[in-house]
């Protein structure tokens, strides 16, 4: 029996713990332990609470300790973008605000008085997102100035989580890059960047690239869940982690990492900072190897999900698929529109979208979920048709990976709105992304394309063709 790798991987809805062991030459993996997890609203602001998400950590890994089951290397991947500031004793400065908060409203405007959109594309090659760290800083330095100036470090939620457990302060490289503040050459944060912005360039670690040792628990982490873990970066974004367990070596594939966002782009050895791309909001997002995720945000299940919270009845996803699928509606919503980043209700914004141009209103839960999935195949085809035209390519297959890759009615339209082949799974991507890196660090595989290999030969996929 060889070692167990421990994968925490936290998305905006849910937490899990899964452990992974080689068996017969295939990747095994167990989920040990899940929590539920979601931005509260605070006194009017959207924030996460990291509190009881690290209490959540710990009964996990108490659980690896009951099960007998103790790994040998542990890492945590969440979502992108966030990040806590520390003072000098290592508390939070202010509230950990969640992306989806509105405090980001006219921030790019403060931005743009320092450097102008292109010139930050330029530089960084990240998509404009209202919620980029960039910008949340900005809040930050308009509301409370006091925080940036005494913050001692900033880390990343998942640098945080880290951080408690070891005792060791790293940003790590593919979460710390989609904030927007690193260089796409130097792989480091851009430091007359952050110097014209007027934010506090003391309090960031220097870069630490995935695969690099953490340090081990502290000896009251150890007390508390009852043995020494060795702790190693994994792509802590948890798209970035995604990505790495796609199940092909074959350089002209598009994925889309699907859960609470889609992610669609093409795996790149070099970042595409041109004006062309920043027009049509491709982002070059840091990976393992230096392979950039040159891909685009589209809202993705988080609508879904959304939606399900307001529905009177307790369906379960494949329910509401099931009702979709037998309605004949052909309303479409632009799924990129802001107006779904944050509704107060996620039905009524389908609707006035609708209503607002002057397509049939969706009434029951079949015909709102249609016209969400529908949409969401429809975006995917588009952006398909911008790749294809910014490389210059063609491409056959669209490998889904993530929790949306159990969506067989999605990816029946996926397949019918792009004419490509579909391929759906692993669904548990982002953790088996984050084991990859652990277990290409313990040398278990030479190099990515071995352990995509093995990814690909020990998950189910399924292919949908466009009939
Ligand atoms: C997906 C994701 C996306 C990022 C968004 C916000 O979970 O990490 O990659 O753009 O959440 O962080």
């Amino acid at each position: 029996m060889g070692n167990y790798y421990l994968a925490v991987d936290i998305g905006a809805s849910s937490g899990r713990h899964m452990l992974a062991s080689m068996e017969d030459g295939k990747m095994k993996l167990e989920e040990v332990y899940r929590f539920p997890n979601g931005m509260d609203n605070k006194n009017g602001t959207l924030c996460w609470d990291v509190d009881r998400l690290f209490t959540e950590i710990k009964n996990g890994l108490k659980k690896c300790k009951e099960l007998g089951k103790i790994p040998a290397t542990m890492g945590i991947d969440t979502w992108g973008v966030d990040y806590v500031l520390l003072d000098e004793k290592d508390q939070i400065l202010g509230d950990t605000v969640g992306y989806r908060d509105s405090r980001t409203n006219g921030m790019d405007e403060k931005v743009y008085e320092k450097i102008s959109l292109s010139a930050l594309y330029e530089r960084t090659g990240i998509q404009k997102q209202m919620f980029n760290t960039i910008y949340q800083l900005m809040a930050v330095k308009e509301t409370h100035p006091e925080y940036l100036e005494q913050a001692k470090a900033i880390l990343m939620i998942p640098d945080y989580f880290h951080f408690l457990l070891t005792g060791v302060k790293k940003n790590e490289y593919t979460n710390a890059t989609t904030g927007q503040l690193v260089n796409p050459t130097t792989n480091d944060w851009d430091y007359e960047l952050i110097d014209m912005l007027g934010y506090n360039k003391e309090m960031f670690q220097p870069v630490s690239m995935p695969g690099t040792v953490v340090g081990e628990f502290t000896q009251d982490i150890q007390n508390e869940v009852g043995f020494n873990c060795k702790v190693v970066l994994p792509a802590t974004h948890d798209t970035g982690s995604a990505v790495l367990a796609v199940p092909t070596n074959d350089d002209n594939a598009i994925y889309i990492s699907s859960g609470t966002w889609s992610l669609m782009g093409i795996e790149r050895k070099e970042a595409d900072c041109s004006l062309r791309s920043m027009q049509a909001n491709f982002t070059n997002e840091g990976g393992y190897d230096h392979r950039f995720r040159y891909l685009k945000n589209i809202m993705g299940l988080w609508m879904i999900q959304s939606v399900k919270k307001e529905f009177t009845e307790d369906l379960s996803f494949a329910e509401i698929c099931e009702r979709a699928s037998k309605e004949t509606i052909t309303s479409l919503v632009d799924c990129n529109d802001d107006c779904f980043l944050a509704p107060k209700s996620m039905i009524e914004a389908v609707k006035k979208f609708c209503r607002d141009s002057k397509q049939q209103v969706p009434e029951t839960v079949g015909e709102i979920a249609a016209v969400i999935y529908n949409s969401l195949a429809k975006c995917y085809g588009d952006t398909i048709e911008e790749i294809e035209a910014l490389t210059g390519k063609k491409y056959t297959t669209i490998y889904v990976v993530g929790g949306g890759a159990n969506a067989g009615y999605l990816n029946e339209l996926t397949a019918k709105y792009t004419g490509k082949k579909v391929s759906a799974g692993p669904s548990e991507a982002t953790a088996i992304g984050n084991i990859v890196v652990q277990m290409l660090h313990d040398g278990v595989f030479k190099d990515l394309p071995e352990a995509r290999t093995c990814v690909g030969k020990s998950f189910d996929v399924k292919i949908y063709e466009n009939k």
